[in-house]
């Protein structure tokens, strides 16, 4: 039984499209675990770009299946119009991708909530959400309301379910100045789109078991990230969902004896979108270079991602809580030709210097940043490590070093094969 987990080991945006695409080539079965339409996973094949938010990212490989467990929250629409641009792309999704029926469902007010709420917060509690209703999403399955994918196979108890929700909802809307939605608005909307959905949806968990009994090859593929998580994350500044690999068992219904093996993806810097601490972070030149080389903004929501050091208190903070076998180092090609170089190694904190990530003080402890030696040289066409100079090589073996992870692959470019793989 091979179950892997692939997860964010820092704020998102790892690169796990990427590194998930390519796992995929020898995976039977790609799972999406949790969150919801907030995470955007680029695609790159061929220099044709693909981003996908709900699907999982093996989609581009015809030898793989799709699962999107009930870890997730689903918007309908956002659903159907992403079926729609994989199939346009020649990528049959018949017979290859299943939803959960116990995933919950993403409501039209969701994302209303979600954006009058951010729009009416103070700065310093304004969280930076993608404003796709997740938080107001998960809350609802959290007070074990709100209606799940597989109440669009009945359309009259769906009606009841929905008009709990806008029930609940509505003083809150209209403390913020919103209106509450239509109940027949929003049948009317959900009618054809359950249409399309419906035959997709499965025990979710039980094909996964299937599976494995099987012999097959699964991969649990994370969004977000560890420091974005509900429980490990910086809160509040997080997400609503359980980002880490943890996750995987519950967002899945996989248990934790069937997960042999747990992938971090860190990013050769640090990027965060949104609001929240982020102590490594770069303003001024160096952090608008990473930014336009890097490419660094939002795949969902377009916004500027802020961008700083490498910090390894984290990385090993990830290591730790994902309990990482291995790391894929991404976007290490960004890091040419920086006219310097550095990476935050420990932290100073009202309690002295620890190497720990201050994951309780983050927000007023110090980062101890060292500098390390930088290459000019691309490194685009580098397929091993030899290839690489010295210098990003050293790069390299100082993240192995500091987490005490080996790192199995590194991510040289964003196209399918601009990767070293090592192990
Ligand atoms: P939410 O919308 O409730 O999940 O927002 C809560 C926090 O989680 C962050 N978050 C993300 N961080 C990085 N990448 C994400 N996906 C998109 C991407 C983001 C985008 O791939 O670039 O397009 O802006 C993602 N989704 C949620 C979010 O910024 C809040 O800090
Ligand atoms: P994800 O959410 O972790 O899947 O990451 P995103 O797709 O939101 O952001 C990662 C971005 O970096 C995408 O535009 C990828 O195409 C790109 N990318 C991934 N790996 C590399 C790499 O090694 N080098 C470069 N230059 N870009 C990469
Ligand atoms: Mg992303």
């Amino acid at each position: 039984m091979t179950a892997i987990v692939i997860v964010g080991a820092q704020w998102g945006d790892e690169g796990k499209g990427k590194v998930v695409d390519l796992y995929t080539e020898s995976a039977d079965l790609v799972v999406r675990y949790a969150g919801g339409p907030n995470a955007g996973h680029t695609l790159v094949v061929g220099g044709e770009k693909l981003i996908v938010r709900l699907i999982p990212s093996g989609i581009l490989r015809s030898n793989a299946r799709c699962v999107m467990a009930q870890g997730m929250v689903v918007d309908p629409g956002v659903l159907v119009s992403e079926i729609d641009a994989v199939e346009a792309r020649g990528c049959s999704t018949q017979g290859r991708l299943f939803v959960s029926d116990r995933a919950h469902l993403i409501l039209p007010f969701h994302p209303l909530v979600d954006s009058l709420r951010e729009a009416a917060a103070a700065d310093g509690v304004r969280l930076g959400t993608t404003k796709r209703g997740i938080g107001p999403c998960y809350e609802d399955k959290a007070s074990r309301r709100g209606a799940r994918l597989g109440d669009l196979r009945d359309m009259k108890r769906l009606a009841q379910l929905v008009s709990r929700s806008i029930e609940a909802w509505t003083p809150t809307l209209r403390a913020l100045g919103g209106e509450p939605p239509s109940l027949d608005a929003i049948l009317e909307e959900l009618t054809p789109l359950a249409k399309r959905i419906t035959p997709l949806l499965a025990d979710t968990s039980q094909l996964i078991d299937g599976a494995l009994r099987r012999g097959e090859r699964v991969l649990l593929e994370g969004a977000q990230g560890t420091l974005l998580d509900i429980d490990h994350g910086t809160f509040p500044f997080v997400t609503s969902s359980s980002a880490i690999a943890g996750g995987a068992c519950v967002g899945a219904g996989v248990g934790p004896t069937r997960i042999r093996r747990v992938l971090g993806l860190a990013k050769a810097y640090c990027t965060r979108v949104g609001e929240g601490p982020f102590p490594t972070e770069l303003e001024g030149q160096l952090g608008e270079r990473l930014r336009s080389v890097g490419g660094e903004y939002g795949s969902v929501t377009g916004r500027p991602r802020r961008t700083g050091w490498l910090d390894l208190p984290a990385l090993r903070y990830a290591a730790r809580v994902n309990g990482l076998d291995g790391i894929a180092l991404t976007k290490l090609d960004v890091l040419t030709g920086m006219p310097e170089l550095k990476v935050c190694v420990a932290y100073d904190t009202p309690s002295g210097r620890t190497r720990e990530f201050p994951i309780d003080d983050i927000a007023t402890a110090k980062p101890v940043l060292e500098t390390v030696a930088e290459w000019s040289e691309s490194i685009d066409a580098a397929r091993s490590m030899t290839e690489l100079p010295a210098a990003a090589r050293q790069y390299v073996e100082m993240v192995e070093k500091e987490t005490g992870v080996p790192v199995d692959v590194v991510s040289v470019g964003a196209d399918r094969e601009a990767t070293i793989v090592r192990r």
